[in-house]
């Protein structure tokens, strides 16, 4: 083989990687997805719940949105009436359960909004599982007195 068809069977090899599409869990849905908006593109919080009706345990190893330059998963903790966050490496959805993101424990962190938002507007977010897998959410963005989608 020649350098040149060594280096063309390595491109080919990789548009085939890259083309191929993550796999989506089944028996995983996103439900009750939306955003606290605020002003002044300050860091928003993004809420969920997470429901794994599968036989086999899964694990949230990560969101992201090319809406917001950064996404972290973190949970809000209560001391001695100071509230303050932690980050979260990953969240585990046991099989036949749900996992909460809610004000006042989990929630992704939204920050670096990438485009002018406003309550109306819908952001699809992506979660990725271990393994490879991810899920596709559309996440309803709703005012900073709201206290969740109306469904
Ligand atoms: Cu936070």
């Amino acid at each position: 083989m020649t350098m040149r068809s060594l280096l063309a069977a390595a491109l080919f090899a990789f548009s085939i990687a890259a083309a191929a599409a993550a796999p989506t869990p089944t028996g995983v849905r996103v439900e009750h997805a939306w955003i606290r908006w605020l002003p002044a593109n300050l860091p928003s919080a993004g809420y969920a719940v997470i429901v794994n009706d599968s036989d086999t345990p899964l694990r949230l190893t990560g969101v992201r949105s090319a809406d917001y330059g950064m996404v972290m998963l973190h949970r809000s903790l209560l001391a001695d009436n100071d509230s303050r966050m932690e980050m979260v490496p990953s969240l585990e959805i046991p099989a036949h359960a749900s996992v909460t993101l809610a004000p006042g424990g989990y929630h992704l962190m939204l920050s670096r909004a990438t485009r002018t938002l406003k309550p109306g507007d819908k952001v699809p977010m992506t979660f990725e599982f271990a393994g490879g897998a991810e899920l596709q959410a559309d996440f309803s963005v709703l005012p900073a007195n709201a206290s969740g989608p109306a469904d």
